[in-house]
């Protein structure tokens, strides 16, 4: 038969999932029909954000969300439709959403799972046409079935997650998640409405020369972030930052890099939220073989004592990260000795 006639598409999501499928625990299907509710959302999500010049989805919605943050319409639209996705998907108890100030229960009280989401991050950029994405983090429920899922399941550390993941809404649109066993990319074509596997075990190079850093607060930087940035400066390192987490991410885990995003004198915890957007891309990041750090320690060991808390975060390539927190002991070190003396 001659097959170059009519090429072969590629492997779907939904084949991909249903194949992996014995490398789920779980192995009952729940989670396979959980990856796909995120996938439909996430389509839903890309039609939006592709027409957001042609329908009235742009600028901001008129108020703020539980960060204090300016809602963009399309933050709103996204929070509906993966919460809806999700509720009638039927497998997740309970959802936090950094749109949502406290936990969403969905009604599906037999559902075996926790969803912590940032259903659109970076929307800023929305309304000048630059990435943006999606980042979800997926955790088995403690407490029993039948009840509505509860706060310390929804307080679990980023070493619980069983599944993680992000959706880059740029030049493509893909869709990038792990369970635990290797990162694996999937490119959605529109024309067909599926996402197709592009980019199979997915590894980001142990070091890099791409920094990713908003240097505007570099004067309340901790020094130890500030000697790092001298460093990457000195090595010829080029700094690299959309402003866009998902975006910078995946650029970084791609060509290796660091993202750094260290506590502030506006942002005193770091800005970036542990259970939906730390968590999630530390998971992909240490399951491709690099690290995420808060400067001093593993993101996914911090234990959560609130819904929407802040990390300090650093995370891509291994060596990158390791360098960091090498600075940052080394700045510590050096002011426990002066004040010492
Ligand atoms: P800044 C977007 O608001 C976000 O959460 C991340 O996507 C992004 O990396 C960061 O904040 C940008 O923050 O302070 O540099 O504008």
């Amino acid at each position: 038969m001659n097959d170059k006639l009519a090429l072969p598409v590629g492997t779907t999501l939904d084949r991909f999932i249903m194949r992996k499928q014995e490398d789920f625990p779980f192995a009952t299907g729940e989670l396979s029909q959980l990856l796909r509710d995120i996938a439909l959302a996430a389509k839903i999500v890309n039609r939006e954000i592709n027409r957001a010049g042609l329908i009235d989805v742009t600028g901001a919605y008129g108020q703020q969300n539980v960060q204090g943050e300016e809602q963009q319409k399309l933050d709103v639209i996204a929070n509906i439709r993966f919460i809806r996705a999700l509720r009638n998907g039927g497998e997740v108890c309970t959802i936090i959403s950094e749109e949502e100030d406290e936990i969403i229960h969905t009604g599906n009280n037999k559902g075996r799972y926790i969803v912590a989401i940032d259903p659109l991050d970076g929307s800023s950029n929305i309304d000048v046409n630059v990435s943006i994405g999606t980042i979800f983090s997926i955790y088995r429920r403690l407490s029993e079935s039948g009840e509505e899922g509860t706060m310390e399941d929804c307080l679990q550390n980023g070493t619980h997650q069983i599944a993680a993941g992000y959706i880059v809404y740029g030049s493509s649109t893909m869709l990038v998640y792990t369970t635990g066993h290797g990162v694996n990319g999937f490119t959605y074509e529109p024309s067909l409405g599926e996402f197709f596997l592009s980019h199979p075990n997915m590894t980001t190079p142990k070091t890099g020369t791409i920094y990713s850093c908003n240097e505007g607060g570099y004067n309340s930087f901790p020094e130890g972030i500030k000697n790092y940035l001298s460093f990457c400066k000195e090595s010829g390192y080029s700094g690299r930052y959309i402003g866009s987490l998902v975006a910078d991410f995946h650029r970084n885990l791609i060509k290796g890099g660091v993202y750094i995003y260290p506590a502030t004198a506006k942002s005193p915890k770091g800005k970036l939220r542990l259970l939906y957007e730390c968590n999630s891309l530390a998971f992909i990041a240490e399951q491709a073989g690099g690290k995420a750090s808060d400067g001093t320690g593993r993101i996914m060991e911090i234990e959560p004592t609130e819904l929407h808390q802040r990390s300090s975060l650093v995370i891509g390539s291994a060596e990158m990260v390791d360098k960091v927190e090498e600075f940052m002991k080394a700045s510590v070190k050096a002011a426990d000795t002066v004040t010492a003396n």
